[in-house]
């Protein structure tokens, strides 16, 4: 976790005036006849993914890794908080058919 605090602060300093410019985004993926669209997204740390369910039945957003995994019902949002960088492959731990990946950077 001390690394996740120090990196941005590093690189805030290296960085300066540009940092400031950032804004953290939130990134909208519906789940559609049991399946993720888009599929596979790109975001930064510090931005959220929306999952909105679009079906009549509830899904999940389960990370392979098991850093995340939020549960969204028939016509209701998951929220998810970007905390560090990487691809995290994901899926529906209900439908194991429905996959996606999120490729987060710095
Ligand atoms: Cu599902």
């Amino acid at each position: 976790m001390r690394t996740d605090i120090v990196r941005p602060i590093v690189l805030g300093l290296s960085l300066g005036f540009a940092t400031a410019a950032f804004a953290a985004e939130t990134i909208a993926i519906t789940m559609d006849k049991v399946a993720f669209a888009p599929t596979a997204v790109s975001a930064r740390v510090g931005d959220t993914i929306e999952w909105r369910n679009a079906d009549i039945v509830a899904h999940t957003a389960t990370a392979r890794d098991k850093s995340f995994d939020v549960n969204v019902l028939p016509n209701k949002t998951g929220k998810l908080v970007l905390k560090k960088a990487g691809k995290f492959d994901y899926y529906c731990r209900y439908h194991p058919t429905m996959t996606g990946t999120i490729t987060v950077t710095e």
